[in-house]
């Protein structure tokens, strides 16, 4: 784990800093305050995670030298990046997803003030990513990699928001198009790239490496993204919300999610007919049939196997890899998400 957490937080007051006196918008008192106000709320709350990655990858392709202080925070100001492209995905994600809570406090947009200004909050959290691009990376030789990264990994993450959603389509509600293939095609998409390939590549960039050169990085980084959207699916349900900090929706939205998945797998024709009658629906009851049917189908111990499974199968991956320096990066990301419970 990073040791530099603190002069992370302490970054993140830098960057903020330069946004609200961003001196191509003429601020007023309000409106710094609205962005101040959002940005707190939206954007330094959750495991970080992502961000502290780009540091600790970068520290370990260094392979134990010291780092400048130019490099810290550069490392570090490309994790925020990321955990603001977190942010906006989220606000807008929790929109869409009908979501009430997340890390632990309700979602932006149910505040009474916020509302429907979340999606442009939303836009701006997209803009500020450019914006401290631009002011601490615009001369580097790999700016425009980085820009093309961010510009890549949006995208991606946009179209697997987008099959995640087009699935749940009411009046087109339809379990049996649901399956590991289809799953895993949305999960590599909406999540994998954005928390896993992006904070590496980041590091690499920084490290002056050549993306087409770490492809087989890419494969294993995309494994790791698809396993912890499986754990992401088995909290929604199986969570405590008081740790994970939000509270699930995808029985009621109709998600393709792993579990259904591996219950249609299981299931007998009656049980099926159970899931079909209950899946997707609003109502407490439903979505209590649902969940009794998910712990007759005992999906807690299917889902302990599919983690021993898929450690096991990620961690040989990464011990083919040539290079000690990328096996670490890779082992140390792994070990932060094996067997979390948020
Ligand atoms: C996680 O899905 C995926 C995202 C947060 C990407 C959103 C992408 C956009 C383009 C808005 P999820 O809904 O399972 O996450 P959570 O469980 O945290 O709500
Ligand atoms: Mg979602
Ligand atoms: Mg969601
Ligand atoms: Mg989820």
């Amino acid at each position: 784990m990073s040791d530099l957490k603190p002069k992370f937080l302490q970054v993140y007051s830098v960057l903020k800093s330069e946004l609200l006196n961003d001196p191509d918008f003429e601020f007023t008192h309000d409106s710094r305050q609205w962005i101040e106000r959002m940005l707190d709320y939206n954007v330094p709350g959750g495991k970080l995670n992502r961000g502290l990655s780009v540091i600790d990858s970068y520290q370990l392709l260094k392979q134990g030298k010291e780092l400048t202080d130019e490099e810290v925070f550069l490392a570090c100001s490309l994790g925020w990046c990321i955990e603001w492209l977190q942010a906006y995905f989220l606000v807008l994600d929790d929109i869409m997803d009908d979501s009430h809570t997340r890390r632990g406090q309700p979602c932006w947009f149910r505040l009474p003030k916020v509302g429907m200004i979340a999606v442009n909050d939303g836009l701006i959290l997209r803009n500020h990513v450019s914006r401290i691009l631009k002011k601490h990376f615009k001369g580097k030789p790999y700016y425009v990699d980085l820009l093309d990264l961010f510009n890549e990994v949006e995208f991606q993450t946009a179209h697997g928001q987008m099959i995640d959603l087009i699935t749940t389509l009411v009046g087109e509600k339809d379990l049996s198009k649901y399956s590991l293939p289809l799953h895993r095609r949305i999960v590599q998409y909406k999540t994998a790239y954005y928390s896993f390939y992006l904070p590496v590549a980041c590091a690499l960039l920084l490290f002056g490496e050549k993306l087409e050169n770490h492809v087989s990085v890419k494969d294993v980084l995309i494994e790791m993204g698809t396993y912890f959207q499986v754990q992401d699916d088995y909290l929604d349900c199986f969570g405590d919300p008081e740790v994970i900090g939000k509270i699930g929706t995808d029985i009621e939205d109709f998600k393709c999610s792993w579990l259904v998945v591996k219950a249609l797998e299981l299931c007998n024709e009656d049980q099926k007919k159970i899931l079909y009658e209950n899946y997707g629906k609003e109502d407490p009851a439903y979505v209590a049939k649902v969940k009794e049917l998910y712990k007759d189908l005992k999906l807690q111990d299917v889902y302990l196997e599919y983690e021993s499974k898929s450690y096991e199968k990620i961690t040989s991956s990464i011990e083919a890899h040539p290079s000690k320096e990328v096996q670490a990066v890779l082992k140390s990301f792994l070990a932060k998400i094996y067997k979390r419970h948020k």
